[in-house]
């Protein structure tokens, strides 16, 4: 080790105790890897914060020592964000000692928590207050709210409270230089000059370090259903969202797509799970939430997928009669993605699209994979509410996993040019990270990419905020 990586970690040791500044392999291996196993990084150490002026005095020490610095929450991030370089020049700077919930204003309706508390735990401390906070996706237990502002996480309910974007008022950010951003203000409305607040989101830690945020809380909903109905095609499971919508208006809080062959992985990779509707080719998940309880919500939406099975949009159709129930469907929907980390590692998209435009990608799309690797199995499912599909194709049955994945790019380039020329996007909710960096600059505008550039190197010139990410 040189002179000058000891000092640094003497630097850090000081700041946060030596108990904090891991530098073993053992130490150091849950950190240096992502969650789908695609990214193998060297950390020159991992450093664990527990407070604002401590991750404000660990970037100042790593800036001084030119440092690059990769912020981590719960390391559940699906495009390699989070995950360390092999230069092993790299400190991870990892913000899950900070977990407190800071406040929770009911009047106002928000709530103040650190960038490390999980989002199960930000929905419980919610709940305990009597209040919602509505991003909820398969990882809750172990992501964070910093992660999932860094990603503009999205998830299931997307369709009716909106992305992470949207369900932030204020963030407390440290930049580059270790000076602190004190922005956690609780205004539904705030017009003085540029909304700074938002280049942080959604910037996978390349502009800043998100310390603490101000979440939007909603009123608790007093009636939930949950049913699952089994569709011919997807362009039925669009037409079945647009009758829901027009039906029960925003009550209808999630619709999620699964195929036949999505619902199967799910099944076969976690044994005792239900078969409610064995055997349709297409399935749509729906949750409905309702604030009043004077018309039963349940007799609606049997009213209105009776209707919905009389003009044939659906083929079948079950209701969950009880919490547990309704735990179950969703955890169908929920296992998808563990399952196919199960099976082998498959090359994946989120895309978004606009809703009218998605039947026909899906059966275009399909078309040419096929055509192009013959036997490929296409593993559909998503938030087709909000027009977010995970379009993951996994290698043909006998060939082997890793090895399929040779044929990324060309695989990425059948999905990516379809969802671009249909006016979709190739990142929907995971971000760019380094999975898509490549992918980025060849899809977004040039000038696009040029204000990007210029935004940051003004708030990290020096290039040492999770460097190598996005652009
Ligand atoms: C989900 O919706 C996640 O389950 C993961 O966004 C998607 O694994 C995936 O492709
Ligand atoms: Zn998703």
């Amino acid at each position: 080790m040189t002179q000058d990586a000891a000092t640094l970690l003497e630097r850090l040791r000081q700041i946060v105790g030596a108990d904090h500044v891991l530098t073993t392999d053992a130490d150091v291996a849950p950190y240096v890897v992502d969650c789908r196993d695609r990214y193998h990084g060297v950390a020159r150490a991992v450093v664990r914060p527990a407070s604002t002026d401590e991750v404000a005095a660990v970037v100042r020490a790593c800036s001084d020592a030119s440092a690059p610095i990769v912020p981590q929450g719960g390391n559940t991030g699906m495009c390699g964000a989070a995950t360390p370089d092999r230069s092993g020049s790299e400190i991870v700077l990892s913000l899950a000692r900070m977990h407190a919930i800071r406040a929770i204003d009911v009047a106002n309706a928000t709530m103040t928590v650190e960038a490390g508390v999980t989002l199960a735990a930000a929905q419980q401390a919610a709940r305990e207050a009597g209040m919602l906070f509505p991003l909820s996706l398969a990882s809750e237990g172990s992501c964070t709210i910093g992660g999932n502002l860094s990603t503009n996480a999205g998830g299931t309910a997307v369709l009716r409270y909106g992305n992470t974007r949207e369900l932030v008022l204020g963030v407390e950010v440290v930049l580059a230089d270790g000076r602190i951003v004190h922005g956690l203000r609780g205004l539904r409305k705030d017009n003085t000059g540029y909304d700074l607040k938002q280049l942080f989101i959604g910037s996978e830690g390349t502009l800043g370090i998100v310390t603490a945020a101000v979440l939007k809380l909603f009123s608790a909903p007093k009636a939930r259903v949950t049913a699952l109905t089994a569709v011919a095609d997807v362009a039925h499971a669009v037409d079945l969202l647009h009758a829901m919508k027009d039906v029960l208006g925003d009550r209808l809080t999630g619709f999620e797509l699964i195929s036949g062959f999505a619902l199967y992985l799910s099944r076969k990779h976690h044994p005792g799970s239900p078969d409610p509707l064995p055997g349709h080719p297409w399935y749509a998940l729906l949750q409905f939430d309702d604030h009043s309880a004077d018309v039963p919500l349940e007799d609606v939406v049997e009213s209105a997928l009776s209707n919905a099975a009389e003009s044939e949009l659906i083929a079948d159709a079950t209701i969950a009669q009880s919490q547990e129930q309704a735990g179950r469907l969703w955890s169908l929907r929920e296992n998808i993605s563990e399952a196919q980390r199960r099976e082998g590692q498959n090359v994946k998209h989120d895309i978004s699209l606009p809703i009218s435009a998605i039947a026909q990608f899906t059966r275009d799309a399909e078309a040419a994979i096929v055509a192009a690797f013959p036997g490929a199995r296409v593993v559909v499912f998503g938030h087709l509410g909000d027009g977010n599909l995970h379009y993951n194709v996994a290698a043909p049955e006998g060939v082997d996993a890793r090895d399929f994945l040779e044929n990324t790019p060309a695989i990425n380039g059948i999905v990516h040019d379809r969802v671009v020329a249909a006016g979709g996007s190739i990142s929907a909710e995971h971000g760019i990270g380094v999975l898509k960096r490549d992918e980025l600059a060849h899809y977004k505008s040039p000038v696009e990419l040029e204000l990007m550039r210029r935004i940051k190197s003004a708030l990290d010139p020096r290039g040492l905020l999770n460097p190598g990410k996005i652009l």
